[in-house]
């Protein structure tokens, strides 16, 4: 059993991302969210099992639907919440939106709207961090997330075959929600070996069948400390379930491409739910507190920030 600073941290990290997820789902009506948004209501045991036994100097990347990663890895919530409503303040100046959040200094690499494409750039921060290492004496470790429908893309299996080529020191997490926009795996995939496939290429897998936060943070730490000794890439696929639609502030249940008996089977496994009560009344109405706190700064934060200056339009178009 995991102790209570554990369960509470873990909590308090998944209780976050859900809050301030179902609080853009409320207010995307309202037209003060700027960008089309992809939530990961009911994956966020990954983000936060994954990000958990990092260091703050550890680097993550994910896709366009980065909330929860973002958050899990320590970027700044004020600057995704003002970057959600196109203002100044926002961590890529209010010109990028929910898809695209970015926090260097906490360890976020730029997500990028395009399927697959933050596979490669991972990859090549892992071989700068491999030199860096030769520097420093210390290995810093880049994990790359992406999902189901990011493994189809060429970029992904030629990135794989370079780190393992040159051992570099990056984790490959598969958020396999079994779904790409509305198409189920089953109308994909010949077979489902994904494990099977990458190990071909000579790296360590694991599959986490059931989402549970404990063992992705356990094996998230157990191999983060193998790659960080230089022992090369490890894949993890991780099963998950998208409870809302693709895009958007709604569920979509009633669509013909849903299942609603597995979308049920997935909300009784809620690891939310699950730490909720592992705790006492006391902390969990603490956590809740706080969090509300943080949520509410979040919100005042965009909405009292200023929209960018119409010069704006011309800058980061080329580079410098
Ligand atoms: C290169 C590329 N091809 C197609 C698309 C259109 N597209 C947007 S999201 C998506 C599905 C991706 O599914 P997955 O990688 O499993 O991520 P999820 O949405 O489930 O998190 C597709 C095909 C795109 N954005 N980029």
């Amino acid at each position: 059993m995991e102790n209570k600073e554990i369960i509470s941290r873990l909590y308090k990290s998944m209780l976050l991302i859900r809050t301030i997820e179902l609080r853009i789902a409320e207010i995307y009506h309202t037209d003060a969210i700027k960008s089309p948004v992809h939530l990961s209501i009911g994956q966020e045991s990954i983000a936060v099992g994954v990000c958990d036994p990092l260091e703050k100097s550890d680097i993550v990347s994910n896709t366009y639907r980065c909330h929860a990663t973002y958050l899990a890895k320590g970027g700044d919530i004020n600057a995704m919440m003002a970057e959600l409503y196109g203002k100044k303040t926002g961590c890529a100046g209010g010109k990028a939106g929910s898809m695209h959040l970015i926090d260097i200094k906490n360890g976020v690499l730029g997500a990028s709207a395009v399927v697959g494409t933050t596979i490669p750039v991972a990859t090549g921060y892992a071989l700068a961090m491999q030199n860096e290492a030769k520097l420093t004496g210390h290995q810093r470790v880049v994990v790359a997330l992406c999902g189901d429908g990011g493994t189809e893309e060429g970029c992904f299996y030629e990135s794989i075959n370079f780190a393992a080529l040159h051992k570099l020191p990056i984790l490959y997490v598969c958020e396999n929600n079994r779904l790409a926009i509305h198409t189920p795996l089953e109308k994909r995939w010949a077979t489902e070996q994904l494990c099977e496939r990458m190990s071909t290429y000579g790296i360590e897998t694991y599959k986490i069948d059931d989402a549970d936060i404990f063992k992705i943070r356990d094996t998230v730490s157990k191999v983060v400390t193998d790659i960080r000794k230089g022992l090369g890439p490890i894949f993890i696929e991780c099963a998950t379930y998208r409870w809302f639609e693709h895009v958007g502030p709604v569920d979509d249940h009633s669509e013909d491409y849903r299942n609603i008996a597995k979308y049920q089977e997935w909300k009784r496994n809620d690891q939310i739910l699950r730490l909720e009560k592992m705790l006492d009344l006391t902390t969990r109405n603490q956590i809740e507190n706080e969090v509300k706190k943080i949520l509410l700064a979040a919100e005042e934060f965009a909405e009292n920030s200023p929209y960018p200056d119409a010069e704006e339009l011309y800058t980061h178009v080329y580079a410098n």
